[in-house]
């Protein structure tokens, strides 16, 4: 196929799956447990030319956040969305997506192909991923979410530190007996901090009482207090506390957002690349969270740089108006499997990359070296 062609279509003539696995500097708990080292899916995509774009599978190491997982994102991606691809031509990587609809879920393992292929485009066009995209700012807001920690005290230590290198907003991790003690403790240290507690859905809707003793600490908002796959209850709680609900985990399609708003179940929306299913249903869900005047922001799964470099592109859209999760690649990482590592301003920002693409360059021998497995599909 000629150059111009491909500049006209999207057409992938291979695709590269590897599982890498990376320490983390510091374990990450939540309500669901403690990840020590990450198991990540990556996704190299090329095409007749010989160009290429990188995906990252968010996937965790256990199906806790999401019924998907490490294993069943490999397994879905060799067997059946790898092969829905291949070889496919579409008009854009907008119909990536839509190539991949017979198969129900495994959003996840979509995302992993689907931003990839947009990786690929946007450097064939020659152009930063993040303007392909319709981003409208060159700087993003930073905040950094906190997992649960040994003691109150290694908390408090935390969140200075991070208080201090700049980062705009604090999420800590919250659950049943690590929440009102511990949120109390952390606004009598950080009166004025922007701060934010993530349920990750440990909680019932008996525990209204527990929410309503929350409003008094001023919290930006409460992230997914009740069930992942709720969205009546959260409403029945919005309604009886002051602090605004975000949801996460609830929100995995544009028509989710919709029904959200309409029942008044959330004030915010976290979107998540993997959880909705790549940049064609992350650009829909803030479309829609636009129009309806709810601010988004965009949230993390431990990403490494190639994960990261999709999240910074994404969240220069211009609805992306708090600060997300996306921190320095140092906070997780020894050595990143990007250059230059995420690095984030004394004033909590990030400049995003101008470079075609994902805007920062692949460690290819480092990948290679954190390789576990590796498939190519052609
Ligand atoms: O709920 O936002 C969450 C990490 C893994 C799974 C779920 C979540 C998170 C985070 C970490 O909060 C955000 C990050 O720093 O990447
Ligand atoms: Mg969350």
């Amino acid at each position: 196929m000629s150059r111009r062609e491909s500049l006209l279509t999207l057409l992938i003539q291979s695709i590269e799956l590897r599982e890498i696995r990376l320490p983390l500097v510091h374990f990450f708990e939540t309500s669901f447990g403690r990840t020590t080292e990450r198991r990540i899916v990556l996704a190299r995509v090329t095409d007749a030319n010989g160009a290429e774009g990188w995906g990252e599978c968010t996937a965790g190491e256990g199906p806790f956040y999401s019924n998907e997982w490490t294993e069943t994102a490999w397994a879905t991606l060799v067997e059946f969305l790898a092969p829905m691809v291949l070889r496919k031509e579409v008009e854009s990587a907008a119909h990536v997506f839509k190539l991949m609809t017979s198969v129900r879920g495994h959003r996840m393992g979509k995302a992993t192909l689907e931003t990839a292929c947009w990786d690929l485009e946007a450097k064939n066009a020659g152009v930063p991923l993040w303007k392909h995209l319709g981003g409208t700012r060159s700087e993003i807001a930073c905040g950094v979410s906190i997992g649960i920690q040994d003691s109150p005290d290694a908390l408090i230590e935390k969140i200075r530190k991070e208080v201090d290198a700049g980062y705009q907003r604090i999420k800590i991790k919250i659950k049943p007996g690590w929440d009102l003690k511990i949120v109390e403790r952390v606004r009598k240290e950080f009166p004025d901090i922007r701060l934010m507690g993530d349920a990750n859905s440990a909680y019932k809707l008996s525990d209204v009482p527990l929410f309503q003793q929350l409003d008094q600490f001023n919290l930006m908002m409460l992230e997914q207090p009740l069930a992942h796959d709720d969205i009546f209850d959260h409403a029945v709680l919005q309604r009886q506390i002051q602090t605004p609900v975000c949801l996460d985990e609830s929100i995995c399609s544009a028509e989710d957002a919709c029904h959200a708003i309409q029942l008044e179940s959330c004030r915010i929306i976290n979107i998540k690349l993997g959880r909705v299913g790549g940049h064609a249903e992350a650009k829909r869900v803030e479309q829609v969270a636009r129009d309806n005047e709810i601010p988004v922001w965009c949230g993390g799964m431990l990403e490494s740089g190639i994960g990261r470099a999709h999240n910074i592109a994404m969240s220069t859209l211009a609805g992306f108006t708090l600060p997300g999760d996306v921190s320095a690649s140092a906070r997780y990482w020894e050595e990143d499997i990007i250059e230059p590592p995420v690095t984030v301003s004394e004033r909590g920002t990030i400049r995003v990359p101008d470079a075609p693409g994902i805007g920062f360059n692949v460690n290819l021998p480092r990948i290679e070296a954190l390789t576990i497995r590796k498939e190519t599909i052609k």
